[in-house]
């Protein structure tokens, strides 16, 4: 095969008739710049969210729904989960006098924003009324007061939540239960009782179980895992599992995406019900580029398991996160600062999900372009012209298939195999580079009889 830079060959005049077929020149654009992003800076993360089937969430505080704190919980989420509201000490903390007022005015606050609602909590050892801690009570009364809490509080918002976190951390570390006023009062089987008092109280939410330290494959998630497949075995009605991720900055278990996955496996989904990831403070830019690369590690791993449903921030601003008040000496823990800036981590989470907010998309392409440029009865010179705009190339490679049983007996100015009808050409050593505005053409000649049709060309 000749590799000259020119080669001077004889052009045969065109039949007419034959000519309209060399007019077609197929050009086929590929676009080599990594990392194109569908979505512009500054799309909010519930538009991403979406784009990707996912749902983005935050814990939120009702009486702080205004202002900023509003306008990015309203703008920015497509969920949001009442971080204590709905928790039985807040909705009933006397017998039988009922306080729904921050309740009602999350649910009322997310339907005016288009927003999902996610019930946070119906079962749990932690923020019940000490009426309720403090009573005696039979295995009848408490089997009782259990059942006509559950029933109260999801029958009140029936159909109007999207999910509910119905029984909350219900295991210890090793997977066994946990010792609780539930567990000690009733024995294991209050998990499906609750769940089934749930369905029957609102049939159209999903119902969840909902744990933390279960992010990751352990025996914790594991016993999590054998109690979910003995409910459905069972027909309980359980829908997912809420994996909490409450997580220390650098500590995103390897195994979360294939724990998230067994659990899809299991034919439940799976929600990340409590993001946030602390750090000692103070924060410096080299914590916060961890967080940011930890926050993607976990959206990553959601977006890449189609059952996972999505995630939930406990809380956007490290002004409304529970870690200070507990965890001495750590913080920081949210994707927006206290004043309500985004962190390296919102961008982390913009990036996962499709959106481009650091790297402008790259709106370059270089081309390959197929022509005929002469034909006689038993062959044709065809010419490849490989082209960049907005982008460049070191190497080049284009293929194609004939659809007509041509065949290529010499080329020039690159290196060309056929195989059947696959048509394989690399540059030559001398012109791989096509800069950004330049092009680089090579040629053929070829044989053809009956029709030579323009074949598709690929650039790779
Ligand atoms: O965010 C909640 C915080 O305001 C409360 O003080 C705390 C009390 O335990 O509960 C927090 O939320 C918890 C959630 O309901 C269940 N998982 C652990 C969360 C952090 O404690």
């Amino acid at each position: 095969m000749r590799t000259s830079r020119t080669r001077s060959f004889r052009i045969r005049p065109l039949r007419r008739g034959v000519a309209a077929l060399f007019a077609g020149v197929l050009t086929v654009a590929a676009l080599l710049a990594a990392g194109t992003t569908a979505h512009a800076a500054g799309t909010p993360l519930r538009d991403l969210a979406a784009a990707k089937g996912k749902v983005i969430g935050t814990a939120v505080t009702g009486s702080k729904l205004t202002g900023t704190y509003g306008d990015i919980a309203g703008g920015q989420f497509n969920s949001l989960t009442p971080g204590n509201a709905m928790k039985w000490g807040s909705v009933e903390p006397t017998r039988g006098s009922f306080n729904w007022a921050e309740a009602d005015q999350i649910v009322a606050f997310a339907q005016a924003h288009d927003q999902q609602v996610r019930g946070h909590t119906l079962v749990w050892h932690s923020q019940n009324p000490s009426w309720l801690t403090n009573g005696t009570w039979t295995t009848a009364e408490l089997s009782g007061l259990l059942q006509d809490h559950i029933t109260t509080e999801v029958t009140r918002y029936k159909g109007e939540l999207a999910a509910w976190d119905v029984v909350n951390e219900p295991f210890n570390e090793d997977g066994t239960y946990r010792s609780t006023l539930w567990y000690n009062g009733l024995g294991a089987d209050y998990i499906a009782q609750a769940l089934t008092w749930a369905h029957a109280a609102d049939p159209s939410a999903k119902l969840y179980i909902n744990d933390y330290n279960v992010e990751g494959v352990n025996a914790k998630s594991t016993a999590l895992y054998d109690l979910v497949k003995s409910l459905k075995a069972r027909g309980v009605p359980i829908d997912g599992v809420g994996l909490q991720a409450h997580l220390i900055l650098g500590q995103v278990p390897g195994t979360l995406q294939q724990n998230i996955q067994r659990f899809a496996d299991l034919g439940v989904d799976v929600a990340v019900t409590e993001l946030d990831i602390r750090m000692q403070l103070p924060s410096d830019s080299t914590k916060l580029a961890q967080q940011a690369a930890d926050y993607k590690a976990v959206f990553d791993a959601c977006v890449a398991v189609t059952r996972c449903y999505g995630v939930t921030v406990w809380g956007f601003t490290d002004s409304d996160s529970w870690i200070p008040d507990v965890f001495s000496g750590y913080g920081a823990a949210t994707p927006y600062d206290e004043n309500y800036a985004p962190k390296p981590a919102y961008d982390a989470i913009a990036a996962s999900l499709g959106g481009g907010t650091t790297t402008p998309p790259p709106t370059g392409a270089c081309t390959a372009t197929y022509s005929v440029q002469s034909q006689w009865n038993t062959g044709f010179t065809g010419q490849v012209r490989i082209a960049c705009s907005g982008a460049a190339l070191s190497s080049w490679k284009v293929n194609w298939t004939y659809g007509a049983g041509q065949r290529i007996t010499q080329a020039w100015n690159a290196t060309c195999t056929q195989s059947g009808a696959a048509v394989s050409c690399a540059n030559a050593s001398y012109n791989g580079s096509v800069p950004d505005g330049g092009s680089v053409t090579f040629g053929f000649n070829a044989s053809w009889s009956g029709s030579n049709p323009v074949p598709t060309v690929t650039l790779g």
